[in-house]
């Protein structure tokens, strides 16, 4: 167990504690603005801050955002409490002979990485090195930049995201219709007709692979000009609210569901792909492949009478324009791949694949410019297997929910050591407690992350990265998924505090350190990738840049740091790019800088066919892998009468595993409780508060109960991201209400097989009321 750490005085605002006198008071510095793009979530919403000093005391919508027009939530609203929260790290922690993590320099802490990871790597080979990228990779430049050069030097195998917690099934699916995982079709809220939403709560969410600065206001105004809102959920959450229909299935049936929709399009010759149908391959194919799952056939494990899936299925036909999503509902389950395909194959079926009121590919502007059509590499799934349990590797992934065998199984090839980048797995994976105790058997782990938290608290070093005012910031990730193309950056608000490092140049020494270059100049990373890329460039007959000189175009790079200079050089070659001067109008990070709100680009619009990249140039409607699984979604059409069955919920004020530390976000409804339909709990004597034992293959979690109407009978829920008890963390507020982790109730095993992701809604449980005095168990 780790002991607390030593108490230190906190660091004085822009400057080390002098040993002098203290100086008179100075008056207050003026209030001054400055914007920043909210990372706490994918909406991406544009944010003005008001800063006193170095010190963020405000934050509102900017409403001069080209995207978000002044939109915030409760969560961007609490930015400057987050950034200032005292529980964050100041300096880097390194593990001493005492065994106990102390504070350190910069230097130090970076000579123990490459002193800890390296000897691992000489002796045992790449293979003993694991690397685990948490979601927050998704919302910070660093995280973009420079995970994938990590990669590249490590050559390990054993690469963990959250991914496999959540989307993974849609790239795969992506990889398997269109040939790119990363070519992800966005439903176009903003103009279309109707809108089928299946397991996706945006009201609480914000919305995901979907990015949509206020998506509850463009649902209503969806319905206000007389759109149609279908969500399906098994909860009647504060979207399905808003809907003019809410399907409350059974959990982890959408793929049937869906498949049973695609088949009464198909038997009532409901189909219109129209010019989808010159780049699409195998209609006939899928017919004969979707033949078992009439409605009548679906209606019983969905619990959805076969007359409302016709009618469904008939109204998507014959909205003018339509767009199925689906999101971690869809997922995150034992048909995840199918489900996400089954979306797809819907807005092809019905013509609304890239076209505009359906889902259309965005373009974003730091992405690659749209190729000619024609065949492309394809995309392959299990070209590598784990080595415990043999599951197939997935977009160069092996599923999150293996991590602990990976580490605590004897045997060549086992993770001896970690790099853990924005990740808090202990609480976000299946079975937590496996994975704490190996995470503490690990000969070396260490984590870059804000927090000691359940996860980082193994770590023998922690790098933390800045509050996020002080990190520039780009959206690489979400504008790929965003409602409409547009970019936007915004530099650092307060400058870098005394003794913090931006989280970019913390990346590229741990790559330094990590791959045996201790020690050389950060700097060094960059220019190395500037170097590749406009190598590759001007080598490429398609390139805005062919047969140029690369050491000039790299000169003509502006931006005051390599991560600055690497985005100018990824817009400059990008899609509205300049070109480095072919189109003397083009984007640049100079034009975007001159634009601090952003510059609009444009509705989304068709893609196709040159975003295919299939071995045939066409989109693959059923591919092999999804044919070989379909007898598994055949055995689901008999209902298993289990006993419950738990779906998880987000909230507002919350994300994930780590802004329970924040007081403006906690509290009020955000509170870990088990959710229960009434005429469940009567017969088992449960009342609002009864603390409730709740049990699954993975084991036991407790928790007070919550009597609500809104959950389908047979249906509990729990969020996930609780579980703030364990010793040796510094969330001093997190842990005063610690909530129980849910997945602990998982042992990892349940998976949606092609992609590797874990079942984390619609799994059996048992439920046992706790007399009132029974002292809880710690979760
Ligand atoms: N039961 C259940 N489990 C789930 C889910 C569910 O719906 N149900 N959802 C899953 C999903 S969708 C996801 S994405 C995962 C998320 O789970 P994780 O990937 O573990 O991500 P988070 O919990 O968001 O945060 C991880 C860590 O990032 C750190 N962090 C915050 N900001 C920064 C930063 O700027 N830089 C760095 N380096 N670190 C930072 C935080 O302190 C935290 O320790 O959880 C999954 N787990
Ligand atoms: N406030 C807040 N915002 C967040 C996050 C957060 O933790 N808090 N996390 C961020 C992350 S990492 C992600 S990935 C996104 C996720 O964004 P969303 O996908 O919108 O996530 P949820 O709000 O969990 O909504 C999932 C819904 O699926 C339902 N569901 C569960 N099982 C099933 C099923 O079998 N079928 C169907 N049809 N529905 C089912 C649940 O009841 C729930 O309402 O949110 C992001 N935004
Ligand atoms: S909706 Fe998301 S991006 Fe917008 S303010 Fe809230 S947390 Fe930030
Ligand atoms: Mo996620």
């Amino acid at each position: 167990m780790l002991a607390p750490l030593v108490c230190r005085q906190p660091a004085a605002p822009g400057g080390p504690v002098s040993a002098t006198p203290p100086a008179p008071p100075a008056p207050p510095a003026p209030a001054r603005t400055a914007l920043r793009i909210c990372p706490l979530c994918e909406a991406t919403c544009g944010l003005t801050l008001t800063i006193e000093g170095t010190r963020v005391t405000g934050a509102r919508g900017d409403r001069d955002d080209v995207f978000s027009r002044g939109f915030i939530c409760p969560k961007g609203a609490a930015f400057g409490e987050l950034d200032a929260d005292p529980d964050r790290l100041t300096t880097p922690l390194v593990r001493g002979a005492d065994g106990e993590l102390h504070e350190a320099g910069w230097d130090e802490a970076f000579d123990a990485v490459a002193a800890g990871l390296r000897p691992l790597v000489e002796r045992y080979g790449p293979q003993a090195l694991g690397v685990v990228l948490g979601n927050p990779n998704v919302h910070t430049m660093a995280g973009a930049l420079y995970p994938p050069v990590l990669l590249q030097t490590l050559r390990t195998r054993n690469l963990f995201t959250a991914s496999t917690l959540d989307q993974m099934p849609k790239h795969v699916s992506s990889g398997l219709l269109f040939g790119d995982p990363l070519a992800i079709a966005v439903p176009d809220l903003d103009r279309t007709d109707h809108l089928l939403l299946l397991g996706a709560n945006p009201l609480e969410s914000n919305g995901s692979l979907c990015t949509a600065p206020d998506f509850p206001g463009r649902l209503k105004a969806l319905r206000a000009r007389g759109g149609t809102l279908v969500v399906v959920d098994p909860r009647r959450t504060r979207t399905a609210r808003l809907a003019d229909r809410h399907l409350a299935i059974r959990p982890g049936t959408d793929a049937l569901l869906l498949a049973a929709l695609a088949h009464v399009l198909l038997a009532e010759k409901l189909t219109a792909p129209g010019r989808l149908e010159e780049h699409t391959d195998k209609l006939a194919e899928l017919a004969a492949a979707l033949a078992p799952f009439t409605p009548e056939a679906a209606a019983g494990a969905c619990d959805v009478p076969a007359e409302e899936i016709r009618t469904l299925a008939r109204q998507l036909a014959a909205a003018r324009t339509a767009a199925v999503y689906g999101r971690i509902g869809s997922c995150t389950v034992a048909h995840g791949t199918l489900a996400n395909w089954l979306v797809d194959v819907l807005n092809v079926l019905t013509g609304n694949l890239d076209r505009p009121g359906g889902v259309l590919f965005p373009l974003p502007a730091a992405g690659p410019r749209p190729r000619p059509a024609g065949p492309g590499r394809g995309f392959a799934l299990g070209r590598w297997h784990s080595r415990v349990s043999g599951h197939p590797e997935a977009k160069s992934e092996l599923p999150a929910a293996a991590l602990a065998e990976e580490i605590d199984t004897p045997g060549e090839g086992r993770i001896r050591a970690l790099v853990a980048i924005a990740a808090n797995p202990v609480l976000s994976a299946p079975d937590g407690h496996r994975l704490d105790a190996a995470l503490a058997g690990l000969d070396f782990m260490v984590s870059v992350d804000p927090y000691l938290n359940e996860t980082s608290r193994h770590a023998h070093v922690v790098l933390p990265p800045p509050p996020p005012a002080q990190s520039a910031h780009h959206d690489f990730a979400f504008n790929a998924f965003a409602i409409r193309n547009q970019v936007r950056y915004t530099r650092p608000a307060v400058p870098l505090a005394d003794g913090l490092m931006d989280e970019c140049e913390i990346h590229a020494r741990l790559i330094l350190a990590a791959s045996g270059l201790h020690g050389a100049d950060p700097r060094s990373v960059d220019d190395l990738v500037i170097a590749t890329t406009l190598g590759k460039a001007v080598a490429d007959p398609a390139s805005p840049v062919h047969g140029r000189d690369p050491h000039a175009l790299a000169a003509l790079l502006t931006g005051e740091n390599g991560p600055e200079r690497r985005l100018d050089l990824m817009l400059r070659l990008g899609p509205y790019g300049d070109g480095f001067g072919t189109d003397p109008d083009g984007l640049t990070l100079d034009r975007l800088l001159a634009a601090p709100h952003g510059i609009d680009l444009g509705p989304l619009t068709p893609r196709l066919p040159g975003i295919l990249r299939t071995t045939t140039g066409r989109i693959d409607l059923l591919p092999a892998p999804i044919a070989a699984d379909l007898p598994r979604l055949r055995a689901a059409l008999t209902p298993d009468p289990a006993a419950f069955l738990l779906v998880g919920r987000r909230h507002l004020r919350s994300n994930n595993s780590w802004l329970h530390n924040v007081p403006a976000l906690t509290g009020g409804t955000n509170r870990c409780t088990l959710q229960i339909h009434p005429d469940d709990a009567a017969p088992l004597g449960i009342t609002d508060g009864t603390r409730v034992r709740v049990t699954a293959d993975g084991g036991s979690v407790e928790a007070p109960a919550e009597l609500t109407d809104t959950l389908r009978p047979g249906v509990v829920s729990l969020p996930h991201g609780w579980g703030h008890d364990r010793p040796g963390t510094r969330l001093s507020v997190a842990a005063a209400d610690p909530g129980a982790n849910v997945n602990q109730l998982l042992d990892g095993t349940r998976m949606d097989p092609l992609s590797g992701t874990a079942v984390l809604n619609g799994f059996p449980v048992t439920l046992l009321p706790l007399p009132a005095a029974a002292p809880l168990t710690p979760a």
